[in-house]
């Protein structure tokens, strides 16, 4: 059917035709921009319906696809789970068969959004500066093949430019991964990107581009089995798009959309004028939390998150963790941060929430600058709450130590599982104590800040704590004294 067939009957869904473009369409995109527009639709109607593009996977758009775009999502109550039909995706395209039909709906002026989930390390932006990474694999491809892109920026770039030539309406575009300010972010590495192929291309895009910062919250383990049975039993129907996800969801959206929105506040979003607060909250209460339970559960022999916070120990490292991060916070009216970490605990501690610390641990030199470094920075230098976070910066030490051999080589079970693999493996060569480990990991360019670098308190408090996680042979005991020592102290 076409799109314009689609438009009959009385259902908003159904006669909804598609005026967003979801780049990334991972778990957490179907179990949160997906279920806002489907809420947003059923509410107020309108040509909101979303087309999903998957930058790398072909399975899911096939999934997608033969489903018509619908799937399930299965939220995990402690009662047992609900299950829900999402009906707002019309339809899915892979980028790396075919570059084309992303093309064109990027052109096409129905479209008025893009949002994107693709993960921090798709960017290709440096975070300080705000301009590409020329040796980023995606860049460096599409700066050389502009209208053939396949990364993030270059297609958006070449988006824009089509729509410049053909004289439409820029769309509006909204990061929403854990990044902070993303919309700043973004939109700086979107100028730079387009200023060095075209310069008034780029000049255009800084003049007639929104790009609104937000900050998502849903905690979305990868789909097992399970998720699938579950749904089967519950909607009886087998679907390979099935997701399962926790019952909280919240996004803050900074309201800034020239070309008009779909009514997502009336999904359960938060539209305010300034996301940045609610953005530093997230990241440094909840995702720095979740990384020190990653690598601290790495050590320690938690599998689960879950399994961590059943240990009263891990559980109150973590709530220290929480405090500290309170501390680098400005008041933010209306939000108390002890009662948002009580809320965080409670949500972590969900039973019936699988999520593997192994799926938080990946990616570390993405993750650690904005969740751990930039509020460690915000402390004194010499201050009691820094050991949370040297722990955290230890803990991921420990863990890459662990992954690799004395010569270099990654163990045979394991996987560095982070974009700069080649580097951390290069830095732990012939690193051994402490101080080896650290000071060649912290030398990693562009990562780890000056301030913190040039701290001597912060190195001896990542180095001490390093010292006891390689302590003695027993990783797991290691780990449990380093988490002993860190709540006592
Ligand atoms: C997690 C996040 O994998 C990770 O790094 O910290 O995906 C986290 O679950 C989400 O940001 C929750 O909203």
């Amino acid at each position: 059917m076409t799109e314009a067939g689609k438009a009959e009957g009385q259902d908003p869904q159904k006669s909804a035709r598609p005026g967003i473009v979801h780049i990334g369409i991972g778990a957490f995109h179907r179990a949160h921009q997906a279920v806002y527009t489907d809420a947003a639709i059923k509410a107020e109607g309108g040509d909101w319906k979303i087309i999903g593009v998957s930058l790398r996977s072909t399975d899911i758009v096939d999934a997608l696809n033969a489903q018509n775009g619908d799937f399930t999502v299965i939220e995990r109550h402690p009662d047992g789970p609900k299950a829900q039909r999402i009906t707002s995706m019309s339809r899915a395209i892979a980028a790396a068969r075919d570059i084309q039909p992303v093309l064109d709906a990027l052109a096409d002026p129905a479209i008025r959004i893009i949002t994107i989930t693709v993960t921090e390390k798709a960017y290709g932006i440096d975070r300080a500066s705000g301009q590409v990474v020329v040796d980023h694999p995606s860049i460096k491809h599409d700066l050389e093949n502009p209208r053939q892109p396949s990364g993030l920026l270059g297609i958006l770039v070449e988006g824009l430019r089509l729509r410049k030539e053909a004289g439409t309406e820029p769309f509006t575009v909204v990061s929403c991964d854990n990044l902070p300010s993303n919309g700043v972010l973004l939109r700086n590495g979107v100028i730079d990107f387009a200023r060095r192929i075209d310069v008034a291309l780029g000049d255009w895009i800084a003049q007639s581009v929104s790009f609104p910062s937000t900050m998502v919250d849903r905690i979305t383990p990868a789909s097992t089995a399970s998720t699938y049975a579950d749904a089967k039993r519950l909607l009886g129907q087998d679907d390979p798009a099935a997701i399962e996800t926790e019952p909280f969801s919240q996004w803050v959206i900074e309201d800034d959309f020239p070309n008009g929105r779909p009514a997502w506040d009336a999904g359960g979003a938060v539209m305010v004028k300034d996301v940045e607060p609610y953005e530093l909250m997230k990241l440094r209460m909840l995702n720095g939390s979740h990384s020190l339970i990653a690598y601290m559960g790495q050590l320690g022999g938690c599998r689960y998150v879950r399994d961590a916070m059943a240990d009263a120990d891990f559980a109150k490292l973590v709530g220290l963790h929480m405090k500290n991060a309170a501390a680098t916070m400005q008041p933010l009216p209306g939000i108390d941060f002890a009662q948002y970490g009580e809320d965080l605990l409670d949500r972590f501690r969900n039973p019936e929430i699988a999520h593997e610390t192994r799926q938080i641990a990946m990616d570390g030199t993405e993750k650690l600058p904005q969740r751990i470094f930039a509020p460690a920075c915000e402390l004194k230098s010499n201050s009691v709450e820094l050991g949370t976070f040297a722990l955290c910066c230890a803990a991921w030490m420990a863990v890459m130590r662990q992954r690799i051999d004395a010569a270099g080589s990654v163990n045979a079970a394991d996987d560095i599982n982070d974009p700069r693999a080649t580097e951390i493996i290069a830095a732990l060569t012939n690193a051994q104590s402490p101080s080896e480990i650290y000071d060649s990991l912290a030398a990693l360019p562009n990562w780890m800040p000056e301030q913190l670098k040039s701290n001597a308190s912060w190195r001896d408090a990542v180095m001490a704590r390093l010292a006891v996680l390689l302590s003695g042979d027993d990783v797991n005991a290691a780990a449990r004294a380093a988490m002993a020592q860190e709540i006592a102290s």
